[in-house]
């Protein structure tokens, strides 16, 4: 019987002859191509982003989770390569769309990168071509976006002449437990055919590859896991309001209800919440339903919930300033720790943001410590980190720890306060009935 477009693709899938290109090179896009790279594909890795693109044909990783040394190994044995011109599509077999889904200022999802890719792609969509959404976003977007655009473009039938589908990314930065390749992959494609050459291709990279029965399910199951995320961190962030009206420690009360072998999942309560897929993604979803006239109540309450921390972190710090006789105005406070999350630098709807300029508008002097972001630039707010941490310390009229990182030392820290707002936990014990010490 006659080979079909679908058998000859699988087969060059299989035989690692398929062309690779990735678009978006970024925290998603650059492990990936190394994970193709290393089993033996092509891949040509495109962004718009001449610095990226140079620094990858320069042999440079510029992603922490990238060793410098697999970038360099993977272009010298001509695995690897980059370019900003995407009419290389025309050769691709195998194209993965990893480009940023944000919010644009209004909460509604901005689908401007997905959008400028695929009316590029779109161009040199050819029969035997596989496409691969990765980008976190709504159900509906591979078949109601993409799709139509790359039909339109040419006359060629979806599960017969190209194959498309969806495969959410669940890279966490800096992780070393759980990477692209061994972090199980769900994949779901348009039409059946379409899952399965997508799965089979994913499958000669990725050690675990999980099919579903549609791009739908696959978007979903993303917004599953991101919402459950966001929903359980506003639950604990609304347990602590409430401890702190019953005058209950909310950090014991969690380290005890963590001793529950099953049936519970620890959370901590916190200034907010940050980066760029938690306090997002299940806003694309909600974005999704009201179109639906369906209230997602879940998340708005839990989002009202976690954007309204750092306006009650501000509360603490006016409170504790106010047990010492002094206005919020014109006293100099310590920020301690602005990246989104512990021991990374990125500053993505970083709470630390919302909490600074809180207290600049009712007039307090703020200067910031965080070693992994040297500088602020953004929000209007230009800051650079403190040199002195301690004498920084000493001259603050209140530190607010906001972000816990490790290679804090507590303990001087502690000693060398006037008064700590400690929004982590971050002095544990230490902390526990100081009068110096307010906790969340
Ligand atoms: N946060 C809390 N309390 C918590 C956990 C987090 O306040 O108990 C805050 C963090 O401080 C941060 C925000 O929430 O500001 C998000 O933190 P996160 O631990 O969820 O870290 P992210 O944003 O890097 O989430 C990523 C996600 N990965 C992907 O989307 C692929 C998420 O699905 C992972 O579960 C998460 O990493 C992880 O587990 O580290």
């Amino acid at each position: 019987m006659e080979s079909t477009i679908k058998d000859e693709l699988i087969e060059k899938l299989q035989s690692k002859k398929a062309l690779v290109a990735v678009l978006g090179l970024g925290y998603v896009g650059l492990p990936l191509t190394t994970v193709f790279a290393e089993k033996g594909f092509i891949v040509i890795g495109i962004d718009l982003d001449e610095r990226k693109v140079d620094r990858i044909n320069n042999k440079e990783s510029y992603i922490q989770d990238v060793p410098n040394e697999q970038i360099a190994r993977l272009v010298q044995e001509g695995n690897l390569s980059a370019t900003t011109d995407f009419s290389v599509l025309k050769d691709a077999d195998a194209v993965s769309i990893c480009v940023p889904t944000p919010l644009r200022k209004t909460g509604d999802p901005d689908l401007s990168f997905i959008l400028t890719v695929t009316s590029e792609l779109a161009k040199y969509v050819h029969p035997g071509m596989v496409v691969v959404l990765e980008s976190t976003t709504y159900p509906g977007t591979t078949r109601e976006i993409l799709l139509p655009r790359f039909s339109q473009t040419i006359d060629l039938t979806v599960g017969e002449d190209f194959f498309l589908a969806f495969s959410p990314e669940r890279v966490d930065p800096g992780r070393k437990d759980w990477t692209t390749l061994n972090t199980p992959k769900v994949i779901g494609g348009i039409t059946p055919s379409c899952t399965e050459v997508a799965k089979t291709w994913y499958a000669q990279a990725l050690e675990t590859v999980v099919p579903v029965s549609s791009s739908e399910v696959a978007e979903m199951t993303k917004l599953l896991e991101n919402t459950f995320r966001m929903i359980n961190i506003g639950l604990v962030n609304e347990m602590a309001l409430m401890c702190n009206r019953l005058g209950i420690d909310v950090w014991e009360v969690i380290e005890a209800a963590a001793t529950k072998p099953f049936g519970y999942m620890k959370f901590t309560p916190g200034p907010g919440l940050g980066g760029h897929c938690i306090p997002i993604d299940p806003l694309y979803l909600s974005w999704k339903l009201r179109a639906l006239n369906y209230t997602a109540r879940f998340i708005e309450l839990a989002s009202e919930i976690n954007t309204g921390m750092p306006r009650y972190v501000v509360g603490m710090v006016q409170d504790a300033l106010n047990d010492l006789g002094k206005p919020i105005k014109g006293s100099n406070i310590l920020v301690l720790g602005v990246a989104y999350k512990p021991d990374i630098d990125d500053l993505r709807e970083s709470p630390a943001l919302d909490v600074i300029g809180l207290l600049k508008q009712k007039g307090a002097v703020v200067e910031y410590h965080d070693s992994y972001i040297p500088v602020v630039n953004k929000d209007n707010l230009k800051l650079e980190s403190v040199k002195d941490l301690l004498l920084a310390v000493q001259k603050s009229d209140c530190v607010v720890i906001v972000t816990n990182h490790s290679d804090y030392d507590y303990s001087s820290i502690l000693d060398a306060a006037k008064c700590i707002v400690d929004t982590r936990n971050a002095l544990g014990l230490l902390g526990k009935d100081n009068p110096k010490v307010i906790r969340l």
